[in-house]
């Protein structure tokens, strides 16, 4: 079937493809750096902590800015339409001296912001608060230590500054995300004291003035990390009360929550209450551990619930997983590539008559039709998106090339 036929058959169920198209062209995915060197950053030799894990030993990992630069480029030439670059403050690259989380300055992340206009696309940032000796018994934002606490507030601050730099820099929007690890393995004695001095390092840090039409500050959540199983202080219910309260937006990584919890059925709730909301799409096995993002039933529906709602202008996406068992190109491709098979996929399904059964309660059509839907000629559209974007259909081959001409030579 040629792409002119499918386009006949989505006209059928009262789909414009060529509309589509055109919707398709400012649809914006935040492609996370860390994927290229399985989240070391370059300001620290620690090992990653926080709960997080990256397991595999592939060959080829980024071990300068200048590899993950090219890395992300060749991985970027790969994905089509619009992308962002979203960076970790462990990825500040160091010219002349060297300088601690507390002390960043928008001058440590020049190269990036070269790097980014070059390619004209906008950055989102994130403050790192693991893998670094002032991570003390887990704690960082909540520790019980003054000195501790202090330090994370001021390096969180130092972000939001280096967050508005970026916008100023870029003219896009950044959005800096705030994601602490702080935790315990077992059973606490006393759940409500870290999570009131997480809630007053906030509170400090947002004290700072910032421009809030160029920085969008997000808060994430998360249900439990390997050895914090027993108790996360960033809680959902505290992330989502804080957001509301203090006017700052949310944000669901996929992999955040109990394995039968879904964001897919989350994201309408918060859209009845935020303005913008946030995503780090990802794909949990059996834990969080952050697997590369495929075209499966859960990014699917999460898409569906973005475009069915018309919320494609409030919800920030962007990816965060990190697999280090394969080529990491392939990693970064497979996964936005993914993402962005979704958001098509919602764009052709005919919502307001799917809608419209469900208002009229004609449950079997409903169902009927929800299951026609899946033999469409997707693939066509998809295929043309590409063709349109310039962008290879089938990467593998690019992707091992890459590998044999310059991964394999990184010992
Ligand atoms: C960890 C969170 C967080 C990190 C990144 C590196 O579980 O998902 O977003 O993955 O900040
Ligand atoms: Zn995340």
């Amino acid at each position: 079937m040629s792409y002119l036929e499918a386009k006949q058959r989505y006209e059928q169920l009262g789909i414009n493809t060529e509309e589509v198209l055109e919707t398709m062209k400012k649809v914006n995915v935040s492609v996370h750096c860390w994927q290229g060197d399985d989240v070391q950053g370059f300001d620290t030799k620690e090992a990653l902590s926080g709960g997080i894990q990256t397991t595999g030993n592939y060959l080829g990992k980024a071990r300068t800015p200048e590899e993950l630069m090219q890395d992300m480029d060749a991985a970027f030439s790969l994905i089509p339409g619009k992308k962002k670059l979203n960076l970790h403050s462990s990825y500040a690259v160091f010219e002349d001296e060297f300088v601690d989380r507390n002390a960043l300055e928008p001058k440590h992340f020049k190269k990036w912001v070269e790097y980014a206009k070059e390619r004209k696309m906008g950055i989102d940032f994130n403050p790192t608060l693991f893998s670094h000796p002032m991570v003390k018994d887990n704690l960082t934002l909540s520790s019980p230590d003054e000195e501790v606490r202090q330090f994370w507030i001021e390096h969180v601050k130092r972000c939001i500054q280096i967050s508005e730099y970026f916008a100023n820099e870029t003219g896009e929007v950044c959005v800096m995300n705030i994601w602490i690890p702080d935790g315990y393995k077992d059973i606490p004695a006393d759940r409500l004291g870290p999570r009131m001095r997480f809630k007053q390092s906030l509170d400090e840090i947002l004290s700072i003035p910032y421009d809030k039409s160029k920085v969008v500050v997000t808060l994430e959540s998360k249900v439990f990390g390997i050895g914090l199983e027993s108790y996360t202080v960033g809680s959902a219910e505290f992330t989502l009360s804080y957001s509301a309260k203090n006017g700052i937006t949310p944000l669901m990584d996929n992999g955040h929550y109990h394995p039968t919890e879904v964001v897919s059925d989350k994201m309408s709730a918060l859209l009845c209450f935020n303005e913008k909301v946030a995503l780090h799409v990802t794909r949990g096995v059996r834990w969080d551990s952050d697997h590369v993002v495929l075209f499966d039933d859960e990014t699917k529906e999460i898409m569906k619930e973005i475009v069915a709602h018309d919320a494609l202008d409030r919800v920030f996406i962007a990816t965060d997983y990190f697999d280090a068992s394969i080529n990491r190109i392939s990693a970064w491709v497979t996964g936005v590539r993914n993402v962005k098979k979704a958001v098509l996929y919602a764009l052709l399904t005919p919502h307001a008559s799917l809608k419209k059964l469900q208002d009229e309660n004609r449950t079997t059509e409903l169902m009927l039709m929800q299951e026609e839907l899946k033999t469409m000629p997707f693939g066509e559209v998809w295929e043309e998106y590409l063709r349109r974007e310039q962008v290879e259909l089938n990467p593998t081959q690019s992707i091992l090339d890459y590998e044999q001409k310059v991964l394999v030579n990184r010992k």
